[in-house]
């Protein structure tokens, strides 16, 4: 019995990781955005916290064209932006000009 329920605890635990929305701090500087390729885990929510640093760049929105995603990014505001789970492969985020300036989440 008492087998049955440490293993309940350890399942739960376990499904609790798995949904739990995975973070992400990016900052929007005169490089672009930072960091602009990163590991992102497949199937969990995500959430990012961007902060533009710079009024220097054309970077003012974070754009995420796949996932049709358009947010403005005030100056020096932390904006968190909530995404559903990825699928697994490479998905291109970047300014509203075409990624011009952007980046790459590698989804694994
Ligand atoms: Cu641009």
């Amino acid at each position: 019995m008492k087998m049955i329920i440490v293993l309940m605890a350890l399942v739960s635990t376990v499904a609790f990781a798995k949904d739990k929305p995975a973070e992400y701090t990016v900052a929007v500087t005169d490089n672009g955005f930072e960091p602009s390729n990163f590991k992102v885990q497949a199937g969990v929510p995500l959430t990012f916290k961007i902060t533009r640093k710079t009024n220097a760049t054309c970077a003012r929105e974070f754009t995420v064209p796949s996932q049709k995603l358009k947010v403005d990014l005030p100056l020096n505001k932390e904006v968190v932006i909530k995404m559903a789970a990825l699928p697994k492969g490479e998905v291109k985020f970047g300014c509203a000009m075409d990624l011009m300036i952007g980046g790459v989440m590698n989804v694994q």
